[in-house]
């Protein structure tokens, strides 16, 4: 008998020393990358799945008449639900159709590279088992099931990247928002609404849930923060959080709004000194390419959260025309998914992921790994670059099937990237390099065109043949 108690205590005495040692679970040492290493994947992956999911998708966004101004993520607020009647929401929260494989395969098939998904929003509602609270998918709701874990596993089968949104602000906890009933928000707009016990929360509840995350579920591989608008939570926590967050998973990749510096829906603070590898565009898409790594996020329709009366739609043209704008300006895309309460995802939202699919199927070579634009952006579309090839994206196919190109490219061969690849003959006209393209374009939506450039020595040659 005392030799099993005391195995027993060898065990928890090395998972707290390795926990202690920013070892993810398990123990095995892992080795810090440098940041562009570490970046890597990411920059190459430039397109995710948003999955905003939780109690509030099975309430839609309404009330009765009211429909909520927005998002439907923000039922509890625009709803003026108090704590008590909130609750009643995860205590109905059984999504029994959730199938964590269906979603990542169809996140796979959409042609995106990682999931981040909310592991709990502003209503404070956990979605995984934490030790930290009871107000958690296995203590609050009937479901009884780990749904971070399970969406990690999928991810990990299907060779997804795996990422988690976290809420900063938690209108549930008294020592965060939770004394801020109706308007949980206050803090947004009016930064003297502070509450003394923040800091509390923030050390026994905050990095404490984060670190269950980072700890308990394997490689986590991106932290997405959302919510560090309020005046409680300062720069200092933003930057102790990402060293936090550094010491248990040296590798992960955490956003801006980690820290101080999201500077509104623009996303970046470009003058500050704020932690957070990537900035953080919302609902746009910066004018120009910037130098320094940046991410827009984009809801389908007009909610991140199930909202069934918001019909307000992008089309599947739109969504693939914003991948490849936002691509050849050296960004990557994090497009949302906001599921219904039973764990399905919206009809509009499945058949513009099977579209956006068969697209970026059909025209990896033009995205993935492809690098911002070093021409201007041209009249008909948008231009990527890749190991020396540009892509001539063309959203406006031109009837007389003359397509000007910038004046700065040097062309060796251009070819249809999709269908008939044979050479496309081009011309030098007073306007300048024109390539004769067939009169039908071989994508309804974007097609892309392959321009094989001249080496410097080629150009040189061919100058001095001329
Ligand atoms: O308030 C949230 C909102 O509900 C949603 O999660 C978006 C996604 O980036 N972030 C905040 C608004 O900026």
């Amino acid at each position: 008998m005392k030799r099993i108690a005391l195995k027993k205590l060898l065990v928890i005495l090395v998972a707290v020393f390795t926990a202690q040692l920013g070892y993810p679970q398990g123990g095995e040492k892992v080795e810090k990358l440098s940041d562009d290493e570490r970046m890597e994947w990411w920059r190459d992956a430039k397109f995710g799945m948003f999955i905003h999911w939780g109690a509030y998708s099975i309430i839609g966004g309404e009330r009765g008449e009211q429909i909520a101004g927005g998002g439907a993520e923000w039922a509890m607020d625009k709803l003026d639900y108090t704590i008590e009647e909130y609750e009643k929401f995860p205590a109905m929260f059984n999504p029994q159709l959730f199938d964590a494989d269906k979603w990542v395969s169809m996140a796979k098939d959409a042609g995106m590279k990682y999931i981040v998904l909310t592991s709990k929003h502003h209503d404070g509602f956990a979605l995984w088992d934490s030790k930290v609270s009871d107000y958690d998918i296995m203590d609050a709701s009937p479901f009884k099931r780990d749904i971070v874990k399970e969406l990690a596993e999928a991810c990990r089968k299907q060779d997804i990247k795996f990422g988690l949104y976290h809420s900063i602000v938690d209108w549930h906890h008294p020592q965060a928002q939770g004394n801020l009933f109706p308007n949980y928000n206050a803090g947004q707009k009016d930064q003297s609404v502070v509450n003394p016990e923040f800091p509390k929360y923030y050390e026994n509840y905050l990095k404490p849930q984060v670190k269950e995350l980072l700890t308990n579920y394997g490689d986590v591989d991106i932290v997405w923060f959302d919510g560090d608008w309020i005046a409680d939570y300062t720069t200092e926590m933003g930057k102790d959080m990402y060293s936090f967050i550094r010491e248990i998973q040296p590798n992960t990749i955490i956003n801006n709004r980690v820290d101080k510096g999201r500077n509104g829906m623009e996303g970046m603070d470009r003058e500050g000194n704020f932690a957070g590898d990537f900035g953080t565009p919302e609902q746009e898409i910066p004018a120009t390419g910037i130098d320094s790594d940046w991410e827009a996020c984009m809801t389908m329709n007009g909610s991140w959260g199930y909202k069934p009366s918001d019909e307000n739609w992008k089309s599947s043209e739109d969504l693939i025309e914003k991948l490849v704008d936002i691509v050849s300006k050296g960004g990557n895309f994090l497009l949302n998914i906001g599921p219904d309460g039973y764990g399905r995802f919206p009809a509009e939202s499945i058949k513009r992921l099977k579209e956006i699919g068969e697209w970026t199927d059909a025209n990896a070579e033009a995205i993935y790994g492809a690098k911002a634009s070093p021409f201007e952006r041209p009249a008909w579309g948008r231009y990527t670059e890749k190991d020396g090839v540009v892509y001539a994206h063309v959203f406006d196919w031109p009837e007389d099937g003359k397509l000007l190109l910038d004046k700065d490219i040097k062309l060796k061969k251009a070819s249809l990237l999709t269908g008939d690849q044979s050479k496309i003959k081009g011309e030098l006209t007073s306007e300048g390099l024109v390539v004769n393209i067939p009169e039908e374009a071989p994508n309804a939506y974007v097609s892309v065109i392959k321009l094989e450039l001249l080496s410097k020595e080629d150009w040189a040659q061919k100058k001095n043949t001329n």
